[in-house]
């Protein structure tokens, strides 16, 4: 007999329109396929700014996830692979992880779940008919059908200000989409400060190497102009395993009195990802970065430090999940989001999902993509409602077993908040 049994369930049946135990994986699978999410962390851009968003077929396959699952199967060294051209490079990969190996890792199986709702082979030889299929899309019809198939409204970029790609785009007065959302990523500023202090300084901002003198007011100055320009939604970083808050430091000093303020200035949030062992292996570039442990105590200083202040925050290591839930029960300006990069694979995702859910109840936002190439939506999204499905319809089933019935509605409101209006509310994004 199990405990569930035990109990006086007939308070269950009251609760109007509520659903037996057997309808709530229909109704939590149905609602998950019609409930548009908004992706919110990603690398994909708004057409206007297209020179530095990457879609198609060699994208898709030179993505540096599959990059380094390549030298783990190939005798070709990163030095050979970095000399081929971006065609010579996809038909490498194509030919070692689709060809000669079943592409059963996540990110080879995402590639094969693409080709697959875009109809194309997924067993081809080579990737002829898929470069014609996308050599005759016009990018804008494609971004709508992507996003179709992704079951997503929007998307939340990543725009560094001082990257030269896509500084001058912005300068230019680049046109706004109510379908991709700007955010201010911090990284060149905030962790390179050394090689970018003088490309500020050269755009009339009194900086110095040391970041002493005028440069935290100059810096602030220089994050107000850029969230006039941009409008974000959050300003971001990434952050190594060895973050500590407060540090004195230069990145110390200009989070605590440059970014900090400005965020509170401009109210949107501070996005901390936390984890990142830059560059465990140079030789692969993009792919060299690694994870480690953080010490979250960071998290609970600048959280105390800083209540005026809202921050989304994201661990990359798998050992630092549960500290980041308990911390986000401690302070309501904490919204944990995503199961990052290493993280995002289906076991790992059941495991922190099921432990979220269980200490912090539906305050949370479960997933971004991180996609950095358009059609990569499709796959993460899919898979992240195939992981969720089970999760969720086995929570309602507990709390059904203890006694409460739920509700279609409740499902399609629980839903929502996950991965809608947990980011909006927190995010104040309808009232920009
Ligand atoms: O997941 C990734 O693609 C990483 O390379 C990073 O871009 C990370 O997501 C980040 O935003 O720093
Ligand atoms: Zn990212």
């Amino acid at each position: 007999m199990t405990s569930a049994t035990l109990l006086d369930r007939s308070t269950v049946r009251d609760h109007r329109g509520a659903l037996n135990r057997d309808e709530i994986t229909a109704a939590v699978e149905e609602t998950l396929v019609s409930t548009p999410f908004i992706d919110v962390h990603t690398h994909l851009y708004m057409p206007s700014l297209g020179a530095v968003g990457l879609w198609g077929i060699d994208e898709l396959i030179t993505y540096h996830y599959l990059e380094a699952e390549f030298f783990r199967s190939s005798s070709i060294t990163p030095e050979q692979y970095w000399r081929f051209s971006k065609t010579e490079k996809a038909d490498a990969i194509w030919r070692v992880l689709f060809v000669e190996n079943a592409p059963v890792s996540e990110a080879t199986r995402g590639v094969v779940a693409v080709l697959q709702a875009l109809g194309l082979p997924t067993t081809g030889p080579d990737l002829t008919e898929a470069r014609e299929f996308f050599a005759s899309q016009t990018l804008d019809s494609h971004i709508r059908r992507v996003f179709d198939l992704a079951g997503i409204s929007e998307v939340v970029m990543t725009n560094d200000p001082l990257d030269p790609d896509e500084a001058p785009l912005w300068e230019r007065g680049a046109d706004s989409d109510r379908q991709f959302h700007p955010v201010l990523r911090l990284d060149r500023i905030l962790n390179k400060w050394a090689t970018h202090w003088r490309l500020l300084e050269s755009q009339g901002y009194a900086a110095s190497e040391d970041a002493g003198g005028r440069s935290v007011a100059e810096v602030r100055r220089f994050l107000l102009e850029w969230c006039m320009r941009m409008r974000p939604v959050y300003m971001a970083v990434s952050l190594p395993d060895t973050f500590m808050f407060p540090e004195d430091s230069v990145r110390g000093r200009l989070l605590a009195e440059a970014v900090l303020p400005a965020c509170r200035e401009f109210g949107i949030p501070l996005s901390l990802m936390i984890g990142v062992r830059y560059q465990v292996n140079p030789a692969l570039k993009l792919a060299g970065d690694g994870v480690g442990k953080a010490d979250l105590r960071a998290v609970e200083h600048i959280c105390t430090a800083n209540a005026g202040n809202r921050f989304l925050i994201s661990v990359l290591s798998r050992e630092n999940q549960h500290e980041l839930c308990v911390y986000a029960r401690k302070f309501n300006n904490l919204m944990p989001f995503g199961c990052w990069w290493f993280l995002n694979n289906p076991s790992i995702v059941e495991e922190i999902t099921r432990e979220r859910l269980e200490m912090l109840g539906t305050t949370f936002i479960p997933q971004h993509s991180d996609a950095r190439v358009l059609e990569q939506v499709i796959y993460k999204w899919r898979n992240t409602r195939r992981t969720m499905g089970p999760i969720l319809a086995n929570m309602y089933r507990l709390l059904w077993d203890d006694g409460r019935a739920v509700t279609r509605a409740e499902i399609q409101a629980d839903i929502k908040r996950l991965f809608r209006t947990n980011f909006e509310r927190f995010a104040r994004v309808r009232e920009q």
